[in-house]
């Protein structure tokens, strides 16, 4: 499929609340969307970096600049007759940034994938039409907060409650939520690397709660670390940063390092390989789930679609918009009997709604493949 250039848009959505997490606060959505045109069709592709680097290397800004300086340049040689499969091959030589390439390759994905009539989520190998729906519930100024917070998401329907966590607030707003939503309750926690090994004696007392599971308590480079805590806890270890790639998730269950993966299709360099991951995973039979990065509808609509496939078997982080944003820029995700229906139309399914669109752009640049 031919590809003649792409749009660059910069867009910024006030989040309907403040999510902190263990590396900071985040009030709006500063997202990088490309749009790949060519004459046969368009598609749509979401860039996950977050506006600073605190959860990886990676920054809206940066991507943007390796987008525009590096990865469209080296699809040129490519441009007359590109799949999603060839933007990875294309893009092979040019080290790390994972993020930008997933935007580049969902792009072209989904443009190929209109232009052939085929659902993103046929094409992965999805196997359900729905998805269970869990939602991350940030940290908070006092318990009380969060247990508003999670009584209003469990009212409206999220089967799996994950809250983030950092030393000084782990124990306390794990016991409470327990106590006061009881024991069926799915409930998992997120550190974002906020531990040490030497913190083992004080998340192993998260062991009497019954976690579905701990997400990343240590660095993302620490895989021993990560196997000689998941030796000292009952509760099993889940990564999230430190899963970029399939060979990575080999490594890591190969170590011990991890009984549970966090997919997230833009820490890992897209989709194609997301579904790599998954591969790998359902081959050790370790469950997997499908993490979020607080995305559009666009970049919803294609997690949704991954987290239909087989291996997705506990609930992700896939929530509905109004968990993010007041107005999304698609037709809203809404939560029916806690899931997301999978789009069903070609590619991702969804079209991002033009006026919703225009209204929260701040930029917007034009790439040629020549
Ligand atoms: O660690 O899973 C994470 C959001 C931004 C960056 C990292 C993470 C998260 C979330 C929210 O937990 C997931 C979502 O609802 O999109
Ligand atoms: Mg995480």
């Amino acid at each position: 499929m031919k590809v003649n250039g792409f749009e660059l848009r910069r867009v910024r959505m006030p989040l309907v609340a403040p999510f902190e997490t263990s590396f900071g606060t985040q009030t709006e959505r500063d997202v990088l969307l490309l749009r790949a045109a060519g004459p046969d069709a368009e598609g749509w592709g979401e860039c996950v970096a977050m506006g600073s680097p605190l959860y990886s290397p990676e920054w809206v800004d940066g991507a943007a600049a390796v987008i525009r300086e590096f990865l469209l340049p080296a699809l040129v040689p490519a441009a007359a007759a590109l799949t999603g499969p060839a933007v990875a091959e294309q893009l092979a030589k040019i080290k790390g940034h994972p993020m930008a390439k997933a935007a580049v390759e969902m792009a072209v994905l989904d443009a190929e994938l209109r232009a052939s009539g085929m659902a993103l989520s046929s094409y992965l190998g999805a196997v359900r039409t729905r998805v269970a729906a869990g939602v991350s519930v940030g940290i908070m100024s006092s318990i009380g907060e969060l247990l508003d917070a999670v009584a209003g998401y469990l009212d409206a329907g999220y089967v799996r409650i994950k809250l983030k966590i950092k030393p000084g607030w782990d124990l306390q707003p794990v016991r409470a939520v327990r106590e006061r939503f009881g024991d069926d309750l799915l409930l998992q926690v997120d550190a974002n690397t906020a531990y040490s090994l030497s913190d083992a004696r004080q998340l192993a007392r998260l062991d009497d709660f019954g976690l579905l599971l701990i997400e990343q308590p240590l660095p993302e480079d620490d895989l021993r670390g990560h196997a000689a805590l998941a030796a000292l806890l009952r509760t099993p270890v889940c990564l999230d940063e430190s899963v970029t790639s399939a060979r990575a998730a080999a490594d890591a269950i190969a170590l011990g390092a991890c009984r549970v993966v966090n997919v997230k299709p833009g820490r890992v360099g897209g989709y194609l390989e997301a579904r790599r991951v998954h591969d790998v995973c359902s081959a050790h039979g370790v469950p997997v789930w499908c993490g979020g990065m607080l995305e559009t509808g666009i970049g919803r609509a294609a997690n949704v679609a991954l987290a239909a496939l087989p291996g997705f078997t506990l609930p992700g982080d896939t929530s509905a918009s109004d968990r993010y944003f007041d107005r999304d820029i698609t037709a809203p995700f809404v939560l029916r009997d806690g899931h997301l229906d999978v789009p069903s139309g070609p590619g991702i399914g969804v079209e991002p709604d033009q006026a919703a669109l225009d209204s929260v752009t701040t930029h917007s640049e034009w790439i040629g493949l020549e």
